[in-house]
């Protein structure tokens, strides 16, 4: 139905591709084929942690020992993979693109950057950050957070990982909207639809007009939302698009 490819007629006129605004939305299946375990597949990472005692504020209130290893092993593995086709393509659509590109990930590792994608939007936080829970300061963050010391700006405060539990508001929202509402394609790649708000970011896209086009191994819960759909491995499907 030519929705999505790049330069094809998109929202029913011609378009070159210098003129098409694009947001790309990425989830754990963008990573999976570089050894990121997903949330909400069969081998999930979730298994042996029930999600509210490690992804919710109560959880670390509650155990942050528990939820400070979780996220160090996490981040000790992710420094382990190399990002995969999908995320070199992705990077390469920055270079053609330039500021037409707005890339959205929900995810928390750092592959998109390493594959060279220089505009990120990390809506979810990132692994390699940390965040002070009494001052709100940010600082960077590579090595375990199991046994850190106290915040070294406030020289009081606990540090938590920089990232978006369930109950919390996702980072950056405004300049997403803003994107979704300018936005002419709206691409979707390896996320089950399952969390909001990026789960209702298709419908929002198309609301304002965008053609929008799913990527993911599987139909996602929100795969009817969309105008075109295409099924199978991300390091497939997103260099096909892209090339
Ligand atoms: C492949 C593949 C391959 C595999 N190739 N594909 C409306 C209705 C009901 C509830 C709510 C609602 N609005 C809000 C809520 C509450 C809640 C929520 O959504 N709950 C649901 C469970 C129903 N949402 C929130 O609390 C959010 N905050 C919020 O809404 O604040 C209010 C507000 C917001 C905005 C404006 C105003 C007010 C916060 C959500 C935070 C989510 N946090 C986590 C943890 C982040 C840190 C961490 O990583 O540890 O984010 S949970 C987890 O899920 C993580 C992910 O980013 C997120 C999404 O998961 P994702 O990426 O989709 O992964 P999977 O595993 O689910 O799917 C992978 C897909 O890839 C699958 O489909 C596979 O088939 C596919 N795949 N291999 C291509 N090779
Ligand atoms: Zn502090």
């Amino acid at each position: 139905s030519g929705g999505g490819r790049l330069g094809e007629p998109v929202s029913g006129r011609p378009v070159t591709v210098a003129d098409v605004k694009v947001v790309v939305l990425t989830g754990a299946g963008i990573s999976a084929e570089s050894g990121v375990p997903t949330f909400r597949d069969a081998d999930g990472l979730w298994e042996g942690h029930r999600v509210e005692d490690v992804a919710t504020p109560e959880g670390f209130h509650a155990d942050p020992e528990l939820v400070h290893q979780f996220y160090d092993e996490r981040r000790a593995a992710v420094a382990e993979v190399e990002p995969n086709p999908a995320h070199v393509a992705l990077a390469e659509l920055e270079q053609l693109l330039g500021d037409d590109l707005t890339l959205v990930t929900q995810n928390i590792d750092d592959l998109h950057e390493r594959a060279g994608s220089k505009r990120v939007v990390h809506m979810h936080g990132e692994l390699l950050s940390a965040l002070c829970a009494r001052c709100g300061r940010r600082i960077p963050w590579e090595g375990p957070m199991v046994g850190a010391p106290p915040c070294g700006s406030c020289g009081k405060g606990d540090l938590r990982p920089d990232v978006v539990w369930f109950g919390e508001i996702p980072y950056h929202m405004d300049a997403i909207i803003d994107a979704l509402v300018e936005c002419e394609l709206f691409v979707s790649i390896g996320t089950s639809g399952a969390v909001y708000p990026a789960a209702g970011f298709v419908q929002q896209a198309r609301a304002f007009g965008a053609r929008t086009l799913e990527l993911n191994l599987v139909p996602s819960e929100g795969s009817r939302f969309f105008h075109e759909a295409r099924h199978g491995r991300a390091g497939d499907l997103v260099p096909a698009w892209v090339a």
